[in-house]
């Protein structure tokens, strides 16, 4: 038997965990051969919704779950870990300010990230999920200066997959079908998901539906998706967002296929002209645990004032919270 691997999950009694920590149990990151410890951090209050789930995990007897520790401290919960999949985060209450919501969010990424900084492993992948989750990934960064800024990244996999989904649809293909699809920029709606690059069964998307679908249903459909669920079922996206967490680290280990890319948000190099430094969503290629930017892709005047709205809104994210660094 292989050593366990040590992962540590945060809002670990959320609805978004009440999928992926099951997934995670189950192998589905790290394959049918490895054993993991589950590190599971809440707030105290919680603490008694994480115990009936960890009743929960124990009772589907999983091969490959070692161990499960639950813990309000985040060095408890990031000791040592390889992965750490930060969701816990408060979430937009009635009457609450844009600004609170950040500050709220920005003492709990900064306190997780100077943890992580002191007793993570030192090559941690950390993917940030909660909301707003670039800028979030941006304060636990820039809180952590020993580790490799390239150790984190925010989630826009969500985005992607939504964004494969519609396009295959509308062409009538399976997903599989479609490759090079990104979306640019922020986690919110803001986002920009685009074509222009995309292949359905080899062919360029954009000379297989029109421009008009593009600008005004594919656009806006992938921004306000999160929006459309919760009017739908009366909560967020969550086994989605689970399956989301779980494809964007497994490319982060495994790679990404030949001839395709995915969408994470990573911390920009300069790349399209976007300030270096912000958590910004681009299309990345991966090999050996490491992601690629990809340069050189030839965006139009409409692609590049996407680009620099994303950029404008993430600054401003930024600078909401800036006194907090
Ligand atoms: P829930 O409200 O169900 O769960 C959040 C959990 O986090 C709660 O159990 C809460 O007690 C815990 N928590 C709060 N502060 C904490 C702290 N300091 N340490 C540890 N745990 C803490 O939310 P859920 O639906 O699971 O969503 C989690 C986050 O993901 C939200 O911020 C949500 O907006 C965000 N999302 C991000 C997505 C993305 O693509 N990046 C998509 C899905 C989702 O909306």
């Amino acid at each position: 038997m292989k050593t366990p691997v040590d992962i540590a999950v945060t809002g670990a009694a959320g609805q978004i965990s009440y999928s992926l920590l099951f997934r995670l149990a189950a192998g589905d990151l790290l394959g049918p051969d490895q054993p993991i410890v589950l590190r599971l951090l809440e707030i105290p209050s919680a603490m008694e919704a994480l115990k009936a789930i960890v009743m929960e995990l124990n009772d589907c007897a999983f091969h490959l779950l070692h161990k499960i520790i639950i813990t309000d401290n985040p060095k408890v919960a990031f000791d040592n870990v390889d992965y750490a999949f930060l969701v816990g985060a408060r979430p937009r209450t009635h009457g609450m300010l844009r600004s609170d919501l950040l500050s709220q969010n920005a003492e709990i990424f900064i306190v997780q990230g100077q943890a992580l900084n002191e007793v993570a492993s030192r090559d941690v992948k950390v993917l940030v999920t909660g909301n707003p989750a670039n800028t979030n990934a941006y304060l636990a960064l820039n809180k952590a200066p020993d580790l490799a800024p390239e150790c984190f990244a925010a989630m826009t996999m969500l985005d992607h997959t939504r964004a494969i989904s519609q396009l295959a649809e509308k062409c009538g293909v399976p997903s599989r079908d479609v490759k090079n699809v990104m979306v640019w920029g922020n986690h919110s709606c803001m986002q920009y998901p685009d074509l222009h690059h995309a292949r359905v069964k080899g062919q360029a998307a954009l000379s297989l539906v029109d421009d008009q679908w593009f600008v005004n249903e594919y656009i806006p459909t992938i921004q306000h998706r999160g929006t459309e669920v919760i009017k739908a079922r009366g909560q967020s996206s969550a086994a989605s967002a689970a399956n989301a967490i779980i494809r964007h680290m497994t490319t982060w280990i495994q790679g990404t296929e030949e001839g395709d890319w995915v969408s994470m948000a990573v911390p920009s190099d300069g790349s399209y002209g976007i300030e270096p430094g912000l958590i910004y969503s681009f299309p990345v290629t991966v090999s050996n645990g490491q992601y690629h930017i990809v340069k050189g892709l030839d965006l139009n005047a409409f692609s590049l004032e996407r680009l620099k709205q994303n950029e404008v809104e993430l600054i401003e994210e930024r600078q909401a919270v800036r006194h907090l660094l």
